[in-house]
């Protein structure tokens, strides 16, 4: 029987199982090529830990491995009921609540590496993170994408750790009560968009009016396993402050609310790294709390040892 201990939060709805202990060993170097190792070698492990019967398909996993150097405090491979991802905002917030419910980081600014580049999250005193997320950026404006009804959207292509495709004029209700049409219409979005020459759009979001008082803007976020976010997706944040600043809608440093779709908030600002290249490191601060603690047992004759897949 092998044993894998995780402990579990959430950050604004978005669960997160972070592996403290067990499973295959990792020996440190390049979070990318640690990523790819995970990958090829150890998939079935990534499966067991987010998957059902002990998963299921919302929960993102957070592996902490060694970091290539002494200055990050871990480096972090984050994954989820399909496959890995680059950088996960809320899964970061949860790492960072973890090591602090451990007693392995106090408040303070912590460095942790990511396979798409090193990231700083500060934990405030009352249990809070900023996020320093990697630099952010749109890459192309209004793309044109037709619906199964002939009717067209347009979307925003840009990079927060993840690739995005931001849309505003899909026309349904960003409501709780209306998930299963805005599953299908940014599933049907990105379909289109990964065959037709962006290939590498993994995450969909859907805008809309807000309906938290002092909200900016409230959306959906379909991630590529076809589960929705319920937090305002913290790489879908950044990309989506990249996109502002790219039009000139926000100035750094002001704060953008970002309310997801249970009606969560991200607090989210930003500063240029590189105004003529759109270039921008976003901050997002939210909150985790932790919810359990637990042993994940892998028995070699459970049929479902490594997770349905
Ligand atoms: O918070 O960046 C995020 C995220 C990505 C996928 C789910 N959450």
């Amino acid at each position: 029987m092998e044993r894998i201990q995780v402990i579990d939060s959430h950050t604004a709805g978005e669960p997160t199982r972070v592996v403290i202990a067990g499973g295959p060993e990792f020996h440190g170097g390049d979070l990318f090529a640690q990523r790819a190792g995970f990958s090829t070698r150890f998939d079935q492990y990534r499966s067991a830990v987010v998957n059902e019967p002990r998963g299921s398909d919302v929960l993102v996993g957070a592996w902490l491995v060694p970091a290539s150097t002494s200055e990050a405090a871990c480096g972090v491979i984050f994954f989820n009921n399909v496959g890995m991802l680059g950088m996960c905002g809320h899964g970061l917030i949860g790492v960072v609540a973890t090591l602090a419910h451990l007693g392995r980081i106090e408040p303070g600014r912590h460095l942790f590496e990511t396979a798409v580049g090193t990231v700083a999250a500060t934990l405030r005193d009352d249990g809070r993170v900023a996020l320093e997320n990697v630099e952010s950026y749109r890459q192309a404006a209004d793309i044109p994408v037709p619906l199964p009804d002939g009717n067209f959207v347009h979307g925003d292509l840009a990079w927060g750790g993840n690739w995005f495709l931001l849309v505003s004029d899909h026309g349904l209700g960003v409501r709780l009560d209306n998930v299963e049409a805005l599953t299908a219409r940014a599933w049907s979005i990105r379909q289109y968009v990964n065959a037709n020459g962006y290939p590498e759009v993994d995450h969909i979001e859907l805008f809309g009016p807000p309906t938290r008082p002092g909200a900016d803007s409230k959306s959906f976020v379909l991630c590529p396993g076809k589960a929705y976010d319920r937090s305002p997706c913290g790489t879908g944040t950044s990309a989506k402050l990249a996109c502002l600043a790219a039009r000139g809608e926000l100035p750094p440093g002001e704060v953008w609310h970002q309310e997801s779709i249970v009606g969560t908030e991200f607090e989210a600002s930003y500063r240029w790294v590189d105004e003529s290249r759109g270039l921008i490191v976003p901050t997002i601060v939210g909150r985790a709390f932790i919810t359990g603690e637990a042993t994940l047992l892998l028995d070699p004759h459970d049929p479902f040892c490594h997770g349905i897949r």
